[in-house]
């Protein structure tokens, strides 16, 4: 699989490329088994259905990786927070997590198992996925799942979290821990039932201060890779931390793959990460909207990583109103232009 492969910085026949929300609403054909589903969750638990939109954009746009469909709160909904997703307000926990007490509710025991729908759609999907494409597995980083199961849902100023981190950090710490236990096990689940790789998403890394972010964010990524790696060498990490461009210096660990967003320069994340780790990103995801952009940051991007282990993505997610064609020209172009 060139896209493993590239994880590990062997040479490929081109620059494999994927990107994070491939499998989303900007594709008619996931909106109409998202529909059949009755709705995001229904679609998460309906291993078939998942499965299903797992493998469209590698049939529509060619991708080199299928992600696992899934979303990176099904854990703490598992671990028994009531989950809803609201239209026009994005996902809410009804019971968040504010107290000691509520942190003793917490199962993480049941909701690893209790996850088995996320273990058959990988079954499912790898039986299915052609032998050169690779699955990946994902979860969210503790942090970012974290403020979804303190705020009780998306925020954009992390009050109700930072104040905790602030007035009772032992308590954050807590749930930080639940999370990162809960995660290795379920990341583990993923890899028994046949991902190639994972990926741990840190979308909210940047809200947070370095010195801050290494001590409640990054070790508990650390803490993951280190329990994967030692027991799955030969599965790449991709770690994903978001928006903390301005300290790359203060980055290391046992991972594979790190995640550049497009806030970051790439040349940047190449001069002081590339001798020990492949890069994955950057392209700007509204760039997407024209073809001139597109053209113009691949080539610029591919320039740059040019000799230098990369995997082609996003720097984000792509957006619900790209069109698809768009989409189709952007892997297309990258496949072709990298080739070797
Ligand atoms: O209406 C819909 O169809 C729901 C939109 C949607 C989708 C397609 C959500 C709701 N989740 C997903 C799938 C998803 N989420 C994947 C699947 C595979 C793929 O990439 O194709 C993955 C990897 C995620 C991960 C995820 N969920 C993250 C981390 C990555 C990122 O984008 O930053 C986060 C933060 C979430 C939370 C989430 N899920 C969905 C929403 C609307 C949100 C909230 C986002 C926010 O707070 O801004």
């Amino acid at each position: 699989m060139i896209f493993v492969d590239a994880c590990f910085g062997k040479k490929t026949p081109y620059t494999p490329v994927w990107m994070m929300r491939q499998a989303g609403r900007y594709l008619p054909e996931y909106r109409a088994v998202r529909e059949s589903a009755g709705g995001f969750i229904g679609l998460c638990k309906d291993y078939k259905k998942a499965s299903e939109v797992t493998i469209q954009p590698v049939d529509i746009l060619g991708v080199d990786a299928a992600i696992l469909f899934s979303d990176i709160l099904v854990l703490p909904m598992e671990m028994g927070l009531e989950l809803e997703f609201v239209a026009g307000k994005g996902p809410v926990f009804h019971n968040p997590v504010l107290t000691k007490e509520d942190i003793k509710r917490l199962d993480v025991k049941s909701a690893v198992k209790n996850l088995s729908y996320v273990y058959d759609t990988v079954k499912l999907t790898r039986d299915n996925l052609k032998k050169d494409k690779a699955l990946i597995g994902f979860a969210g980083a503790p942090w970012t799942v974290a403020t979804y199961m303190i705020e009780g849902g998306s925020t954009k100023s992390y009050n109700i979290c930072k104040k905790m981190l602030y007035t009772q950090p032992e308590l954050l710490h807590e749930i930080l821990a639940k999370v990162t236990e809960g995660t290795k096990l379920y990341l583990e689940n993923q890899i028994k039932a046949g991902v190639n790789a994972v990926q741990i998403f840190d979308s909210w890394a940047g809200a947070l201060e370095r010195d801050v972010y290494l001590q409640f964010g990054w070790r508990y990524i650390l803490e993951i890779a280190d329990y994967i790696k030692a027991k799955y060498p030969e599965i790449p990490v991709i770690a994903f931390p978001k928006g903390i461009g301005s300290y790359l210096d203060s980055i290391g660990g046992n991972f594979d793959v790190f995640g550049v967003s497009w806030d970051t320069p790439i040349r940047m994340a190449r001069n002081k990460l590339s001798d020990r780790y492949t890069l994955q990103g950057n392209m700007e995801p509204c760039r997407l909207y024209s073809k001139e952009t597109i053209k113009s940051s691949v080539t610029k991007i591919l320039n740059i990583m040019d000799g230098y282990p990369h995997i082609f993505n996003l720097g984000h997610g792509i957006l619900p109103d790209v069109p698809v064609e768009n989409a189709k020209y952007f892997i297309k172009l990258v496949q072709e232009m990298s080739a070797r």
